[in-house]
């Protein structure tokens, strides 16, 4: 008996392999798209832009995710520089749950076109917080300890999704933008948007039944190829043939 025309194992394993792969990426691809966050450049401050040039007055990447298990909103973003640097630094995620106008167009200098929002989350470096509801006039100080601020650069600051009351839009729906700025009350002391002139959907957080079933399917995946591994690829079972 020829036993190379019996190497099924030989010619199907790279195609399960592809298959596999394909498969499992296809899995993750999902949550990938889901938990990327938004990328700034370095050094893109704003011509309009009047304090100092300091990294901390620079984003590098940001994040707003919805888990809607705990009902919860995570705010976070890496800066380009150790926060607390640059004086009076304030950290602010403008969001639009539905009734968000570019509110810096009529500022003057005329700044931040397609940032749209109808409530600001306002970050301290003392690690306290304060939202601001435009549309419900409701302002909500939040005390120390309310933001982690970890490896010096990096801000973390979860919050009840119901400190965030609809104004039109569902709530896996919202839009946001983050701007670092050296005080309150003029557009010259914003230093950055991210993303820039735009806004951008918050993140998703997979739901713990999503989770179990993708990890349910990638076992199932794995045991079918280790069973067909095992089954076509036997010497034994050939020379007994
Ligand atoms: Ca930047
Ligand atoms: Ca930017």
């Amino acid at each position: 008996m020829n036993l190379c025309a019996l190497e099924p194992a030989a010619a199907t394993t790279p195609v399960s392999r592809r298959l596999l792969l394909s498969l499992v990426a296809g899995l993750l691809l999902p949550l990938q798209a889901l938990a990327i966050p938004v990328t700034d450049p370095a050094g893109d401050f704003l011509a309009t832009y009047a304090g100092p040039q300091n990294g901390d007055m620079d984003v590098l990447n940001a994040d707003v995710s919805y888990n809607q298990a705990s009902d919860a909103f995570r705010f976070s973003a890496t800066l380009d520089g150790a926060i607390g640097a640059t004086d009076g630094a304030l950290y602010v995620y403008g969001l639009d749950r539905g009734q968000g106008t570019e509110r810096f167009l009529d500022g003057d200098p005329s700044i931040g076109a397609g940032v749209v929002f109808d409530m600001v989350v306002v970050v301290r470096p003392d690690t306290t917080a304060v939202i601001n509801d435009f549309i419900n006039n409701q302002v909500t100080q939040l005390s120390a300890g309310t933001v982690q601020i970890l490896n010096d650069s990096f801000i973390s600051v979860a919050l009840d999704a119901d400190l965030f009351p609809s104004t039109g839009f569902d709530t896996s729906d919202y839009t946001w933008n983050l701007w670092p700025r050296q005080g309150l009350g003029n557009n010259v002391q914003i230093s950055d948007f991210a993303p820039d002139a735009s806004n951008v959907g918050v993140s998703q957080v997979p739901v713990p039944s999503t989770l179990a079933l993708l990890g349910i399917a990638g076992l199932g995946l794995l045991r079918r190829r280790r069973n067909t591994a095992v089954d076509l690829g036997s010497p034994r079972r050939f020379a007994a043939a």
